[in-house]
């Protein structure tokens, strides 16, 4: 009798051939997301960070693989036409793809982005441990006390639920970061800091909280990384790396266009899954696109560690 095979993402996967020779010679991967591209970022940087960012990736001697949706199928691993077609679509024809919107994006046919929650599920269903970002999404302000909002990321809970190695610059600073950092402690994902003693505050490089977990370097974080993901938890792990001291905002800089941002978002009514990009294109508005600039910086920052991060595990 045959046997009833439960259905699964992998299904949907397509793995670019480089991709998939990587992963079947047991070489360093690190999926790279594409809601930055297409949601967070102007082009022509949107399309300009993404390959520096998989440049990047080669350069540490890793396999870079780009997450995208197109016509039904995750694609693992974007060509340079992909890349272009989905960082010059109007960003009202490309959907942005998280775990709840996942099926849809994937009927609707077209272009969709990943967010880190959509990326982590196609990384981890590939086999691939390792992924980098620009800032996770967290809880947002507002989103619990009087007048709750309730809105929390997906990517929280996607790292809860997920065993792949997320890079960041910490969350972004749009966010509250000590619910963010409660929550993912309540979900038990480590928080680790490389090579300094505070969370870093994504357009800076300090957000002035201490991290939970602290790494020398990248050495010291793909042990714990490794240690983490081989008890089998089932969880993610969370790695942060400041962004590049040359390209980062000074904090009160950034705490001023972030605040009036916010409240320009609440006069909008701006509210769900459009209020990461709208905060982000105002804010680049606000600091004349010096937060573009610390935010393609640290993308690429992130992927170069990250590059570092699956060499060092693939070596373990
Ligand atoms: N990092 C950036 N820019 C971005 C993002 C991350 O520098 O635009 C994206 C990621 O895809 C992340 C998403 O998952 O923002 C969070 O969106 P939300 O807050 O709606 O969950
Ligand atoms: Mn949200």
């Amino acid at each position: 009798m045959e046997q009833p095979t439960k259905p699964d993402v992998r299904e949907r996967l397509v793995l670019s051939a480089d991709v998939r020779a990587a992963l079947g010679a047991g070489q360093p991967v690190v999926a790279l997301e594409s809601t930055l591209v297409s949601h967070g970022l102007p082009y022509p940087q949107n399309v300009a960070v993404a390959r520096a960012s998989e440049a990047a990736v080669r350069n540490a001697r890793a396999t870079p693989a780009t997450v995208a949706i197109h016509d039904g199928r995750i694609l693992v691993g974007l060509d340079a036409a992909a890349l272009e077609a989905l960082a010059t679509a109007p960003p009202d024809t490309v959907r942005k793809a998280a775990r709840p919107s996942l099926a849809a994006a994937l009927v609707a046919g077209g272009w969709a982005a990943t967010t880190v929650s959509a990326t982590m599920i196609a990384a981890s269903a590939a086999g691939i441990r390792v992924f980098a970002t620009g800032g996770i999404g967290g809880v947002h302000r507002g989103a619990f006390g009087a007048t709750s909002t309730l809105d929390v990321s997906s990517d929280l809970e996607e790292l809860a639920r997920t065993p792949v190695a997320v890079v960041c610059a910490g969350p972004k600073a749009i966010l509250d970061l000590p619910l963010t950092l409660e929550y993912l402690e309540t979900r038990g994902v480590p928080v680790v800091a490389i090579g300094q003693d505070d969370v870093p505050g994504f357009y800076s490089t300090s957000s002035g909280i201490p991290a939970a977990h602290v790494a020398d370097d990248v050495a010291a974080a793909a042990r714990i990384v490794a240690a983490h993901l081989g008890l089998g938890l089932g969880s993610g792990i969370l790695l942060c790396t400041p962004v590049p001291a040359a390209a980062a905002l000074p904090s009160a800089e950034a705490r001023a266009a972030i605040e009036r941002a916010l409240a320009d978002a609440e006069s909008a009514g701006i509210h769900g899954p459009a209020l990461t990009p709208w905060l982000l294109a105002r804010i680049a508005e606000l600091t004349d696109g010096a937060s573009i600039r610390a935010n393609t910086a640290l993308i690429e920052n992130n992927a170069r560690v990250a590059g570092l991060l699956a060499v060092a595990l693939a070596g373990a």
